[in-house]
């Protein structure tokens, strides 16, 4: 079986060419701005190219609520498709292939939940990328909710006060550490402005950037124990391009360290590494 793999992100899209469970070829582009859903299906497709007539499916992990109407913005300052965005219509009209899609995390949680090393039943994944995002399996299986929105953890608040969060709430995690609110900070405090990488790079022998990131870890450090608290998880899985940059999975794993032991849950890096929710998308047609 070949499947057309479409990780639709904030910020990148990435396509693959996904052969019996193997990402054989891969591409990216920048996430466009485009509110039409055909011009935004034309253009992957278009991305897709040759590929496209030696697929048997495609399956799509996105950014955003998925619902059977379409794509929805939890929170529209990372996206900015009009509510909800058909898109699995779109794509399944035009390609005449079956489309399936899922928000992009929790496609990322059923696909990393397969690639554990021991087996567990309760598992959660987070990706720290333009926004913050997770997905979560119960008793094995992948948790959806009655409307999709379970695992839409990044929202939940860790502080009373501020910052605000582009979902309307206060204190959301994804406010504190997403890549989108390390940028804002960086750009606070480095004039030139530096990119996340620069900042990554900058942080062994600068103060600033480290407590820039350092504060991004804690904040993924206490929603891992809020979430242990809530679920009991056996392991959580980390992703996303934040969540993978160098010493950031260490730092997380020292700030869960300070806490109490019944709170603390073990943090590993994503075997899918960049590609979980990529590898997500495709792996929808092999549960
Ligand atoms: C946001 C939300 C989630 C998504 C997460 C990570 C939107 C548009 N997206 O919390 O659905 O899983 O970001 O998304 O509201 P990414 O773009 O960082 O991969
Ligand atoms: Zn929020």
């Amino acid at each position: 079986m070949r499947t057309l793999a479409i990780d639709i992100g904030g910020t990148k899209i990435a396509l693959g060419l996904v052969e019996q469970g193997t990402l054989v070829d891969r591409r990216q582009i920048a996430t466009p701005t485009v509110n039409d859903v055909n011009l935004f299906a034309d253009t992957l497709l278009e991305c897709a190219g040759e590929w496209l007539s030696r697929c048997d499916n495609i399956g799509v992990s996105t950014t955003g609520l998925v619902t059977e109407q379409g794509i929805s913005a939890i929170n529209p300052d990372t996206l900015a498709f009009p509510a909800p965005f058909p898109l699995a219509q779109a794509l399944e009209k035009k390609s005449l292939l079956p489309v399936s899609m899922l928000n992009d995390a929790q496609a990322a949680a059923w696909f990393e939940y397969t690639q554990l090393d021991s087996q567990v039943e309760n598992m959660a994944f987070i990706t720290v990328s333009t926004g913050v995002g997770g997905g979560i399996i119960i008793n094995g299986r992948l948790h959806q909710g009655q409307s999709g929105l379970a695992g839409h953890i990044g929202h939940m608040s860790v502080s009373l006060s501020e910052p605000k969060c582009g979902c309307g709430q206060i204190g959301c995690v994804e406010a504190i550490a997403s890549g989108t609110a390390i940028q804002k900070a960086s750009n606070q405090c480095f004039s030139p402005p530096i990119s996340n990488i620069e900042l990554f790079e900058k942080a062994d022998s600068d103060t600033d950037a480290e407590a820039i990131i350092c504060q991004s870890a804690q904040a993924i450090a206490i929603l891992c124990c809020n979430l242990k608290a809530c679920l009991d998880l056996d392991v959580i899985v980390l992703g996303g391009g934040i969540g993978l940059a160098t010493g950031y999975l260490t730092r997380v794993n020292q700030a869960i360290k300070t806490r109490p032991a019944a709170f603390q849950v073990p943090v590993v890096a994503a075997k899918g590494d960049y590609d979980a929710c990529l590898l997500g998308a495709a792996f929808q047609f092999r549960e």
